[in-house]
């Protein structure tokens, strides 16, 4: 045959189908034990806060119950809580944080 028939099936997408992955909340609950000092280092270790951010972001936990520490894929998010609780366990320290789908 001739060179024409050679088939190659290369398809060049114009838009390529990309889809953004859903994002998690990952809150940090208040409770009546857990020291200050604790969860501002929790928020300072394992999500990246300046002092006064995770300051703010406790204080606000303390007075309202619940906030938000930052916002994940679903893997980072469950692995963030992990963390958390393991080493909030480790020190005896009953502090709970959650994911909520955004
Ligand atoms: N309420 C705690 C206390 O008075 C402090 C605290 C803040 C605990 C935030 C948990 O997620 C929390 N020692």
């Amino acid at each position: 045959g001739s060179d024409d028939e050679l088939q190659t099936n290369i398809v060049v997408q114009a838009r390529p189908k990309t889809r953004r992955p859903a994002m998690y909340k990952v809150l940090m609950l208040n409770d009546d034990y857990t020291p200050m000092e604790f969860v501002v280092h929790v928020l300072e270790r394992f999500f990246q806060k300046t002092r006064d951010e995770a300051t703010n972001i406790m204080l606000h936990v303390h007075k309202r119950g619940v906030g938000v520490c930052g916002v994940f894929t679903y893997e980072v998010a469950e692995s963030k809580v992990t963390q958390v609780m393991d080493l909030a366990r480790q020190n005896q320290h009953p502090l709970q944080c959650t994911i909520e789908k955004t």
